[in-house]
């Protein structure tokens, strides 16, 4: 029974460790729900953990729903943790960036926000 209980322990600390490594996103330029002027010409996610570059994406769509091309997504530290992407000239108005990344324990997570180009 001790041993038994000694196994269940080291999966929880695995389990809890694992879920700690999700990668989530903790700042954004421009930022999560701003409203910013026009002339911004990244997109900079910030994440906590490390992220497998060719395992994630990010799209973006304007308010109407169609989507703005991003470019050279790419790695903006050695840290790996924050992904750049080029900008087109965005006209005034509302966007949504839909992000998903892999962290390096192989889970996915993903999210969305809206920031307002005035
Ligand atoms: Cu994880």
């Amino acid at each position: 029974m001790r041993q038994m209980l000694a196994v269940m322990m080291i999966c929880f600390v695995a389990t809890a460790k694992q879920a700690d490594a999700h990668a989530f996103l903790v700042k954004a330029l421009p930022a999560v729900g701003s409203a910013v002027a026009p002339g911004a010409t990244e997109l900079k996610l910030d994440f906590s953990e490390a992220v497998e570059l060719v395992l994630s994406g990010v799209d973006m769509t304007n308010s109407s729903g169609a989507a703005i091309p991003l470019a050279h997504l790419a790695f903006g530290d050695s840290a790996r943790r924050e992904l750049v992407a080029g900008l087109p000239m965005l006209m005034p108005g509302n966007y949504r960036v839909k992000w998903h990344v892999v962290s390096a324990d192989t889970h996915r997570t993903e999210g969305s926000f809206t920031f307002t180009v005035k």
